[in-house]
């Protein structure tokens, strides 16, 4: 009779927070997944008043993207983002203008306003340009990993983060693959949100963790909870230590939800009932920790009202901006996508 496998050394493991972080860390923190979930709103508002063509909400992903971009150290460590981490994009440094430029599809935006909205870009930023194709960007992330070590850049990572859903991709396995054996200095960062568009996590995998998915790769494997951006922080940063200390790749997986639907151009209603999104808002993380910080004396109720209005404020200047801003030239059209005026009807 086959007998039960012995605990692996890379069986994953579950994570408490036990990093201090300051009051600032903390407020930064709060600030952080407020303006993600404004921006996130503002998106679909403005998709339904018919001003942009498209946005991804990540509602539910706010203290895995917050707490994430604050273990990332700007102008060292390099991003490997997908389609949902405009959040996260902005706590590594992105400007919430810039987001507008894409949203709106300006001059301006750092992709000219031709790249698909919320793929974003900012070399000077360290964050990644990525495309649509799930787990695409991943190799591309053990790559940059890779020329970290090549070049003997011992105090930078990368973190690369993606949904449950790229796990059925064969390149998210090549990447881990990759990464575990050359022992890479990247941070994997899972934001599980239970769909991947209609298809739910038991219509994706046999297993219940991604996190077990790392033993095979060589590498530990962290279940962290998604909502709590302490914890997250604690995974990131702890994971990153061990990255720098060449201790090789971590493969966190965060547990979150996503609230929304998939884009403004889906609709969640229908394939999942109300009364399961309804369910999951009892961990809304963004009420959550405010009623944390309330609770632990680091913000009183007036310094949250305070904090809501301004980040409001600067969200509405960002739209307002953006949208008073040029589309740009038809001219333009092969800039950047091929060199010199092609024109293929001449
Ligand atoms: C290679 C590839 N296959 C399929 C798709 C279609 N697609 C777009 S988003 C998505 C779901 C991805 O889910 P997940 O990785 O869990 O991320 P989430 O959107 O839930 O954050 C799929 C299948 C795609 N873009 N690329």
């Amino acid at each position: 009779m086959a007998k039960a496998p012995s605990a692996h050394p890379h069986a994953p493991v579950a994570v408490a927070s036990h990093h201090e972080l300051s009051k600032e860390q903390l407020r930064a923190l709060f600030r952080s997944m407020l303006l993600q979930r404004t921006v996130d709103n503002r998106g679909f508002q403005l998709n339904r008043q018919g001003k942009i063509p498209f946005a991804a909400g990540s509602e539910g992903h706010e203290a895995v993207q917050a707490a994430t971009g604050m273990a990332f150290q700007r102008g060292k460590d390099l991003l490997y983002p997908y389609y949902r981490d405009v959040g996260l994009c902005m706590a590594c440094g992105f400007p919430t203008i810039e987001v507008f430029y894409s949203l709106f599809a300006r001059a301006k935006d750092n992709g000219g306003g031709r790249q698909f909205p919320s793929h974003l870009t900012k070399r000077a930023a360290g964050i990644s340009s990525f495309s649509s194709i799930i787990a695409g960007h991943m190799t591309h992330a053990v790559g940059a990993a890779y020329a970290l070590k090549y070049r003997n850049e011992r105090d930078r990572v990368v973190i690369c983060s993606f949904g449950e859903g790229s796990t059925s991709e064969g390149e998210w396995h090549e990447a881990l693959n990759f990464a575990g054996l050359h022992r890479l200095p990247i941070v994997f960062v899972c934001e599980n949100n239970k769909w991947a568009i209609s298809t739910p996590q038991e219509k994706q995998m046999a297993v219940q963790d991604v996190a077990i998915k790392a033993a095979g790769y060589g590498m530990q494997g962290i279940i962290v909870d998604g909502f709590d951006p302490i914890a997250v922080y604690d995974a990131v940063t702890t994971a990153r230590a061990q990255a720098l200390d060449g201790g090789g790749p971590t493969l966190i997986e965060a547990k979150c939800y996503r609230f929304l639907s998939h884009t403004t151009d889906d609709d969640d209603r229908t394939y999942r009932s109300k009364a399961e999104v309804e369910s999951h808002r009892k961990d809304d993380p963004v009420p959550r920790f405010e009623h944390w910080l309330l609770e632990h004396g680091v913000m009183s109720a007036g310094d949250v009202a305070a904090m809501k209005k301004d980040v409001l404020r600067e969200v509405n200047e960002c739209t307002d901006a953006a949208e008073a801003e040029p589309y740009p030239q038809a001219s333009d059209l092969y800039t950047n996508v091929v060199e010199g005026a092609w024109e293929p009807w001449q």
